[in-house]
């Protein structure tokens, strides 16, 4: 029992010193850990915004959608052709050469859609939602703005 005590003694001094040595500063830490702890923790979170654009190209492989949208005000990007990383599923029933609204996150030099749909289906969802009473009725003017860009 004596020689038992004393084991378990050993291993709780063992742990206890593991512990004490990752709080000691003294103690160097793995570079390439740390960066990576601190990339995780972004000051502010991505921006995102709605846009509207024309479906230019489909990457299903490098699941990368190609649009021609219009300006967008919130991220300060004047219209362009450019890529945007897309899901299979997001992307589902659409195709080259649709009209889209979408809305997508821009994360320093990645711009990830969050959802894409044809305008037209939007617009009608829209509606349908707001007859339900269940959203206030979109105002029309910042896509009419997108399309005459587009
Ligand atoms: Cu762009």
């Amino acid at each position: 029992m004596k020689y038992m005590l004393v084991a378990i003694t050993n291993v709780i001094a063992v742990v206890s010193l593991a512990s004490f040595a990752e709080d000691m500063p003294g103690i160097q830490r793995d570079a390439t850990s740390m960066a990576g702890v601190q990339m995780e923790q972004p000051e502010k979170p991505a921006p995102t915004a709605r846009a509207t654009g024309t479906i230019k190209a489909i990457d299903n492989e490098r699941q990368v959608v190609t649009l021609a949208h219009g300006a967008v005000p919130a991220l300060k990007w004047p219209q362009m052709t450019m890529g945007f990383k897309v899901t299979a599923a997001q992307l589902k029933g659409l195709k080259v050469g649709d009209q889209v609204t979408f809305e997508c996150r821009a994360d320093r030099m990645d711009a990830t859609i969050v959802s894409i749909a044809l305008i037209q289906q939007w617009r009608q969802e829209r509606r349908a939602r707001y007859a339900a009473g269940g959203v206030a009725c979109p105002k029309s003017s910042s896509l009419a703005t997108a399309n005459r860009a587009s």
